[in-house]
This record gives C-alpha cells, sequence and structure tokens, in this order.
C-alpha cells in the first residue's frame, strides 16, 4: 500500500526531474513532455497573477469563550470524553493560578480564526515573565488527553498546542497563528513566587471568505436534516479561507479532491464564485513538468506546487472547472483553463492499455479514499472513465467538436472494457484486482462514469452497502460519491438515508463541524497513525448542503 508518506518521499523521482532519478525515468519523462501542452512560464505568471487578484478579504465574527469546562471520561460517548460546566467563563476573573495550575474553556461551536484574551499579575510583584502553553481543541479529547508521545506519520508540529512566554503583565495577548477549535485548555507552567496569572476576556476572532447567509431550508424539511445542513454550512464557513482548505487544523492548503467537493457545496450555498476561479488559476499554475497537476499547491508564503502528483486528483480538475462553468456561466475562464484540463485528460490517459482498461502504474499514488483495504483499479477506472465524460461535457459548452468527438470515441471503449472486465454480470456488481474485491467505491464511481445505468446500478449500490463482506468507505469524502451515484440512479431515498445515517451519526455524536475521518465503530481511527492529528473541520465532509439545497437527493 503506497501511502501520502511515501509518495512524498517519492516526489521527486516520480517527478523525472530528481537528478538523481535513473537515467531510464529520466529519459522517459523528456520523452513524454516532447511536443506536449505545458503553460509557459509567462503563462504560469498570469495565472498566479490572475489568482492574487482574486485573493479575497476575510472577514468574520469575534466570540467570547461561554464556559469554564472539565473534560470527563466517558465510555459511553463516542467521543471518549464528555464536557461538564464547571462556571461561566466570567468567573474566570475571579480566579488565580500559579505555576502547574490550568483551566479549559469551551467557546460554544467551532471556530477557525484567531485567540486574544487579557493576563495580569495579581501578587506582591511582577517581576517575571508569564510562560503558558496552550492546546486547542477542535473536540474534547484533543484537551483532555497527552498528545505526546506522539505516534502519527504527519509532522508533529501540526499538534494544536503552543507555549508562549509574555513579557510583561497587564496585557492583551493575541495568538499569532490561526487556530481551529472549540475548547482552549490553559496551563500555567511558570510565573514567579510573587505573582499569579489572572485571565479574562477570552475572545476567538473567525475568519472565513464566506460571505452571506444561504437562505433556509423550506419548513417542510425535517429537523435532523436541518441539524446536518447547518454542520455542513459551518464545515463549509470555516474551511472557506484565501482557497478552499482541506482542513483549517491541518494540512490548511488546496487539494484538488477536497476543493472539487467544496465547490459544489459553495455554489449552493455561499455562491463564492471568485474564491473557485482563484483555486482554479492557483492549480493551473503549478503543474509538473510534463503538465500533469499536483494533488494540491501552497499558498504561503508565496504560491508554490506541493510535491504531491496522484492520478485521480489530476484527472478530476476536469470534473471541478466542468462544474465551476456549469455554476458559474463564466466561458472566459472555462476556455483559458480548457487546455489544463484537456492535458489531465491525456496524462492520466496513457494508463489506459490496449484493451481500454485503466492500469496503476507502480509506484504512482492513487487516493480514491482512506480505507486500507481498499483494491482501487476499478475505481480509478471509473474516475477515469467519468472525467472523459465531464470533459466530453465542458467540450461541447465551449463548442469543441473535436474534442467532443475524440472523448466520444474514449468513453466508448473504456465503457465497453469496464463492463466487460470489471462487472461480474452474475453476482451484479462490480469487482476489482485479482481477488475481486467488491467495494462501495468500485460500485460508487463506476455508476458515476455511466457502466452501468437505472435498475442495474441501482442493485450494484445497493449490494455492495448490503454486503457485509464488501470495502465500506473510510471517509466522508468516499460517502459522497456514494450519495451521488446513488442519487444519479434514482436511489434518492436511499441516498437520503445513507446521509442521515452516516453525517446524522456525527452529529449525534458531538459534531460542531463535519470531521476528516469518521468510523462509526472506531472513534481512534486515523489515516496518519494517530487520532489527535485527524482534522474535526474538513473540507471534504461539509457537502450535505449540496444534496439538501441543489434538489440532487
Ligand atoms: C489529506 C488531506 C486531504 C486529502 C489528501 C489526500 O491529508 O487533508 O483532505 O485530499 O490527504
Amino acid at each position: 500500500m503506497f501511502s501520502r508518506r511515501d509518495f512524498i518521499r517519492d516526489a521527486g523521482l516520480l517527478m523525472g526531474m530528481s537528478a538523481t532519478a535513473p537515467a531510464a525515468v529520466r529519459a522517459e519523462a523528456q520523452q513524454s513532455q516532447a511536443g506536449a501542452w505545458t503553460p509557459t512560464p509567462e503563462q504560469s505568471a498570469a495565472w498566479v497573477a490572475q489568482a492574487e487578484a482574486l485573493k479575497p478579504t476575510l472577514s468574520g465574527v469575534n466570540e467570547p469563550a461561554l464556559r469554564l469546562v472539565r473534560p470527563v471520561a466517558d465510555p459511553n460517548v463516542y467521543l471518549r470524553w464528555r464536557m461538564e460546566t464547571e462556571a461561566p467563563a466570567e468567573a474566570l476573573r475571579a480566579r488565580v493560578f500559579n505555576a502547574g495550575e490550568s483551566f479549559a474553556l469551551d467557546f460554544g461551536g467551532h471556530r477557525a480564526g484567531y485567540l486574544s484574551f487579557l493576563l495580569e499579575g495579581v501578587g506582591h510583584s511582577v517581576d517575571a515573565p508569564a510562560r503558558l502553553k496552550l492546546t486547542f481543541g477542535e473536540v474534547p479529547g484533543t484537551v483532555a488527553e497527552m498528545l505526546h508521545p506522539y505516534r502519527g506519520n504527519l509532522s508533529e508540529a501540526w499538534l494544536p498546542e503552543e507555549i508562549i512566554t509574555i513579557d510583561f503583565l497587564p496585557q492583551r495577548v493575541r495568538m499569532p497563528r490561526r487556530y481551529a477549535f472549540r475548547y482552549v485548555r490553559v496551563e500555567v507552567i511558570a510565573t514567579s513566587p510573587n505573582y499569579a496569572a489572572r485571565f479574562s476576556q477570552f475572545t476567538a476572532h473567525g475568519v472565513s471568505s464566506a460571505t452571506g447567509r444561504p437562505a433556509a431550508l423550506p419548513s417542510t424539511v425535517p429537523e435532523n436534516l436541518r441539524r446536518i445542513d447547518a454542520v455542513s454550512l459551518k464545515t463549509l464557513y470555516d474551511c472557506m479561507q484565501t482557497v478552499f482548505e482541506d482542513g483549517v487544523k491541518r494540512d490548511q492548503r488546496l487539494w484538488i479532491g477536497d476543493m472539487r467537493v467544496q465547490a459544489l457545496a459553495n455554489y449552493a450555498t455561499f455562491r463564492n464564485y471568485a474564491l473557485a476561479r482563484r483555486c482554479l488559476y492557483l492549480l493551473a499554475a503549478y503543474p509538473r513538468q510534463d503538465g500533469m497537476l499536483h494533488a494540491n499547491v501552497f499558498e504561503k508564503p508565496a504560491p508554490r506546487a506541493s510535491g504531491d502528483v496522484c492520478l485521480d486528483y489530476a484527472a478530476l480538475y476536469v470534473a471541478m472547472l466542468a462544474d465551476y462553468v456549469r455554476a458559474s456561466g463564466d466561458l472566459v475562464t472555462g476556455r483559458e483553463l480548457w487546455p489544463v484540463a484537456q492535458r489531465q485528460l491525456e496524462l492520466v490517459g496513457r494508463n489506459v492499455n490496449e484493451q481500454g482498461i485503466v492500469v496503476i502504474p507502480e509506484k504512482v499514488w492513487v487516493f480514491i479514499d482512506w480505507q486500507q483495504a481498499l483494491e482501487k483499479g476499478a475505481s480509478m477506472h471509473g474516475v477515469l472513465l467519468y472525467c472523459y465524460r465531464r470533459g466530453r461535457e465542458l467540450a461541447q459548452r465551449l463548442g469543441d467538436a473535436r474534442s467532443v468527438a475524440e472523448y466520444g470515441k474514449q468513453i466508448a471503449t473504456m465503457t465497453a472494457a469496464a463492463k466487460s472486465t470489471f462487472y461480474d454480470a452474475q453476482r451484479g456488481v462490480f469487482v476489482s484486482g485479482p481477488e475481486r474485491q467488491v467495494s462501495w467505491a468500485s460500485q460508487a464511481w463506476m455508476v458515476l462514469a455511466g457502466v452501468v445505468a437505472g435498475q442495474e446500478a441501482a442493485m450494484a449500490l445497493q449490494r455492495a452497502m448490503r454486503d457485509p463482506s464488501s470495502v465500506p468507505p473510510g471517509t466522508p469524502y468516499l460517502h459522497h460519491t456514494m450519495l451521488e451515484a446513488l442519487a444519479l440512479c434514482g436511489q434518492r431515498d436511499a441516498a437520503r438515508k445513507l446521509m442521515e445515517d452516516y453525517w446524522g451519526a456525527m452529529v449525534n455524536d458531538g459534531a460542531d463541524t463535519f470531521w476528516e475521518v469518521f468510523d462509526p465503530k472506531d472513534s481512534r481511527f486515523s489515516p496518519y497513525g494517530d487520532v489527535h492529528i485527524n482534522s474535526f473541520c474538513h473540507g471534504w465532509s461539509g457537502t450535505p448542503a449540496y444534496f439538501l439545497r441543489s434538489g440532487v437527493i
């Protein structure tokens, strides 16, 4: 299994640009660039400039801490801890804290932004700085449990904790970094024997590029769906920063996979088309040398490419552009970025063999989902076929008849190949790999790719959902795909039920914003080896509002 970490380690080699790459790899990379379309440096610079011109100004609200709380271990709640209220936050002002003492605050809901508070010294003499440790929790466990020793495979520096030293008191302290939190735990590491610390006025300064308030859902929508919609909107709101961020706690960057589904939700809610356009340009401006897009780009301190390339995300840029043009009607941007989209189909399409089947090359990252057991052959075939369909749709819109015809042929070939290779007609499901694995992912992507339709598609999806041995999704991202597939073949009730069961369970388990991963049976599940590095307000998880508001289900 190829993880994100392995991939990053090997990114230079995969990019075909490393001086240490084997000669054969370098030669192949150069050959693949011969005559191929890539943006010129001037073109890339113009796209970055365009993206920067579209950079939104963030706005937000200041919200005070509400309560002093105490985490209580509780094996009966999913999150392992519940918070008991000790006193209103104002009561803090009446207390003083010496070295080794601590307290925790609850802001009443998820916040993405900055933190400020008033710190005073009380005593004989403030004759030394105050040193504090702050821990920011999106969920109770982060402030209740020891974060160390950290066992994850992403940087420990993402753990949401800080040690700060405040030189002169009294002082209004404003933490310099942006955080994602509902709870804040403050520990006094040191004052001096001559004074204790007094705290007050804890305030969260939220920021977002989502403006306006989406209209209320019709009064006929049941309460449980309204709640899911509200949590979904808050997730989207907090993740809409100067790009569509994947997670406001961690990564804080623009990933193609996350943005694609966030943008769909945005078009049905806040309708910030400029932000989507900015992100499309940013991604387009930093391709690999041969023109394949990186799976994500960094924005700060200045925009630049990341080292990650992932086959399904590169292909899905096409779908994302088609969605944008469809939602905004902006044909000008569609035309300008059309060569980028076409190039992704061309490059990812090189992995289609003579029989019309996608063959995933060695050491190339295909994401699809964080489910470790997933065999990805069938789903990657489905993703690419889906993207050819979306490419044909966009070509039609842009009046590119040649591409309409070209993609049409590829769609016919790949559809027939998918049916003969991946479809087990007797069982009525798609299978993947030598073990003929049945998974939700394979069914969902094959249905979205149009390999089967109507009743046949509905049965494939239902069988996978009912079969306890089929591989289920590990993320809200793949659940989103499943909902789309169910809706496409007319299974709107089943889609709605799945949303109620999955996202509704998160709400019932205490979600203020939707989580990056959710395994109802295991609250410690993490794709990164340590639950404390998981994000609990994640871009790809906030899409129920899209389904509820666009009429899809
Ligand atoms: C995760 C990111 C993002 C996802 C990629 C594949 O670490 O947070 O959500 O798109 O990896």
